[in-house]
């Protein structure tokens, strides 16, 4: 092996995944907590933010409340899904989550996307994202930074969902 080639053996542990997630917000001061929430992402252990896309104001779909504060990440974890579904509801205890009843209004709500190309049914975790695909506040924020990720067609269905992009990072 050549000094560059790079060994993996099985000390160095799983391969780091690409991994997507959905950020919401609808309670208190959604857009800071957004932009909290996305700086926590490099803190988190074996966590590496690599793309974020802006934030965007959207209409609530199938909830109440007021608008939408939104925006998709791309993290690369060493983590499991699990493990980084548990890191992301803990961001969202941080963040002063409650869960009184489904689609409540919330400080902040993390959604993992994707998980490499894992596919992934269990009680507490099913990726590829159920709903993605009918979301314009997911799709359209994961457009901007994985346009390969999101085909024409659904875009073209969820053109109908009120979104509008927030200047400001
Ligand atoms: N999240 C939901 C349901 N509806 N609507 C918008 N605009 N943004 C969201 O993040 C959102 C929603 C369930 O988590
Ligand atoms: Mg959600
Ligand atoms: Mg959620």
């Amino acid at each position: 092996m050549t000094q560059q080639q790079v060994s993996t053996t099985p000390e160095d542990g799983p391969a780091p995944v690409l991994a997507y997630v959905a950020l919401g917000a609808n309670l208190g001061d959604a857009r800071q907590t957004v932009l909290w929430a996305i700086s926590q992402f490099d803190g988190l252990a074996d966590v590496e933010l690599v793309a974020r896309s802006h934030l965007y104001r959207t209409e609530p779909v199938d909830a109440s409340g007021p608008d939408f504060i939104n925006a998709v990440v791309a993290v690369m974890t060493r983590l499991s899904a699990h493990a980084l579904l548990h890191q992301l509801q803990h961001l969202e205890q941080l963040a002063g989550r409650q869960r009184p009843y489904r689609h409540a209004p919330r400080t902040l709500d993390l959604d993992l996307l994707t998980f490499g190309e894992g596919r992934i049914d269990s009680p507490r975790l099913s990726v590829p994202h159920p709903r993605m695909g009918e979301r314009a506040f997911v799709l359209v924020p994961l457009a901007e930074i994985a346009p390969d990720l999101v085909g024409r067609a659904p875009l073209a269905r969820v053109q109908g969902q009120k979104i509008s992009r927030i200047q400001t990072f």
